[in-house]
């Protein structure tokens, strides 16, 4: 079995929302809404300086490892919210900093992963262009151990090294928003020389899609509440299953252990004895490949902006 490739479907900025809903966020089938960008957009001054000017150091937004967050207010200035986003939200789990900024200069690369959280993400190329390449959560990448990662290719921009995957490659141009719903991986690489896009993130509230990702989820989200029910520290947890982010468990979707809980359930524990296990089996890769993903993070892309933001 060989991988396959897809197309996504494209859909006009105009889709309304009961259409969106019944096609693509109900039954979660990522869609590309094209040229959504040029209604919403608020300023028609939009530099990655100027954005750094008005909204980082005035502190509406905050630094993550390679992006901005901040709550709604901070993509005001920039975007009036699209109506299909505004009413899935307003139907979702919603943690305090539930939007993005990505200010990326040209070549930035996002190596693969899967959000966090059971997100699903819009993502709103304001300015610039993308390279995206995105793989089913039926047929998933084989992640490094506890984490959301996984290196697609063995080489740079090869074909995939992974028998049997369902993935898309397409491009975001300026204006167009992608829907990727929760546990998609996704490898993103900047094609523009100033590349701007904003996110806006969420948790469904039920209806999940079973998939092998989303049984995995629920099994690290089973191990979690194990361990948590065992001796009540979630700081060891929340680096080994969150990325070290603080609060990750106690913070999951914007709910915490109660959604947790909900997840976990009818989830036994030899199934999180064989999860551990497949997990550990993983180092493997995560050893053979951890030349190749040093050289993925190397780049700062906040770092490399610091120096560039005059000219971008
Ligand atoms: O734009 C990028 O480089 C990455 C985007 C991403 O990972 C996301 O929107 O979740
Ligand atoms: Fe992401």
């Amino acid at each position: 079995m060989t991988a396959k490739s897809f197309e996504i479907d494209r859909v006009p900025a105009d889709i309304g929302f009961d259409v969106f809903y019944s096609r693509y966020f109900e039954p979660e089938r990522p869609v590309l809404i094209e040229g959504i960008g040029s209604a919403i957009q608020r300023s028609n001054d939009l530099s990655i300086g100027n954005i750094r000017e008005k909204i980082v150091e005035t502190g509406v937004a905050t630094e993550n490892t390679v992006w901005f967050e901040g709550p709604a207010e901070m993509l005001e200035q920039l975007v009036d919210t699209p109506e299909i986003v505004a009413r899935a939200l307003a139907d979702s789990y919603r943690r305090d900093n539930h939007c993005r900024l990505w200010l990326n200069g040209a070549g930035n690369l996002t190596p693969s992963h899967y959000d966090g959280n059971l997100l699903y993400v819009f993502n709103l190329q304001l300015k610039g262009r993308k390279e995206w390449r995105i793989v089913s959560p039926d047929t998933p990448l084989r992640n490094y151990p506890f984490s959301r990662g996984a290196l697609f290719t063995s080489g740079e921009g090869g074909k995939p090294r992974q028998k049997g995957i369902d993935y898309c490659d397409f491009v975001l141009e300026e204006g167009d928003m992608i829907y990727l719903p929760p546990l998609w991986h996704h490898a993103v690489k900047a094609t523009a020389e100033s590349n701007i896009n904003v996110n806006w993130v969420a948790t469904r509230k039920n209806g999940f899609m079973e998939s092998k990702t989303l049984r995995r989820e629920r099994e690290l989200l089973k191990f979690a509440l194990l361990c948590y029910n065992f001796n009540g520290r979630t700081k060891l947890l929340n680096l080994i299953l969150g990325a070290g982010i603080e609060n990750y468990l106690e913070n999951f979707a914007g709910v915490g252990w109660d959604f947790i809980r909900e997840q976990a359930r009818g989830i036994k524990v030899r199934h999180v004895a064989t999860r551990v296990l497949k997990e550990l089996v993983f180092l493997g890769f995560a050893l053979k490949d951890l030349k190749k993903i040093k050289g993925q993070l190397k780049a700062k892309p906040l770092d490399s902006l610091r120096e560039t933001t005059a000219a971008v």
